[in-house]
């Protein structure tokens, strides 16, 4: 079955852009019960023993398994996709590509927060590999890249849109909250999956 994993950074290293509480919260409890019910979603059922790609994959999931499933995914990466030692500029292959796809870092920063702004009540906004370009998109819900009819190829980078993400610091500027998640974007790491996706 499937565990909540550790973060690997404390529940404060990405203040000020991201209040302890607020990732306390969102992984202690929002986190964990998408893992919870992910698990009582496929007990029984032949996903059990699947990857979570695998399961987000699958066609026509039940709403318990697509919910739940995307919830455990989705918030998997988004942690790993900051760091406190994050922001600034990309780096390596993923920098060029940016460049390629984009046009500039500014552009780029420009459409992925247009994208994450314009998502409707609650959902994500991705960075994706997709036929060796880059892509931004969103989706609604605990939807994702991986899903069948959704946007976009491989997910790099992703930002939770949802008000859980946010609003005891935010409340509803989520545009701020936008503009903070720059300064926390693990690079290096989201580098390495670029690579590993082409
Ligand atoms: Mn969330």
């Amino acid at each position: 079955s499937f565990e909540l994993p550790k973060l690997p950074y404390e529940y404060n290293a990405l203040e000020p852009h991201i209040d302890a509480r607020t990732m306390e919260i969102h992984h202690s409890k929002h986190h964990n019960g998408y893992t919870t019910n992910l698990n009582n979603a496929i007990a029984g059922t032949n996903l059990e023993g699947k990857s979570i790609k695998e399961i987000c994959s699958t066609k026509e999931l039940t709403a318990a398994v697509r919910n739940n499933g995307g919830g455990y995914f989705n918030h998997n990466l988004f942690w790993t996709s900051m760091s406190p030692d994050g922001g600034g500029n990309p780096i390596g292959e993923i920098n060029d590509a940016i460049n390629n796809s984009f046009g500039s870092f500014d552009n780029f920063k420009s459409e992925f927060s247009k994208a994450a702004s314009t998502r409707f009540g609650s959902g994500w906004a991705w960075l994706c590999v997709e036929n060796d370009r880059l892509t931004i998109c969103s989706t609604a819900n605990q939807d994702n890249p991986l899903m069948d009819g959704q946007c976009g190829g491989t997910p790099i980078l992703c930002l939770d849109v949802w008000e859980h993400a946010y609003y005891l610091n935010y409340q509803n500027r989520r545009p701020d909250y936008i503009t903070a998640f720059f300064n926390v974007i693990n690079w290096n790491e989201v580098n390495n999956r670029y690579n590993a996706a082409l």
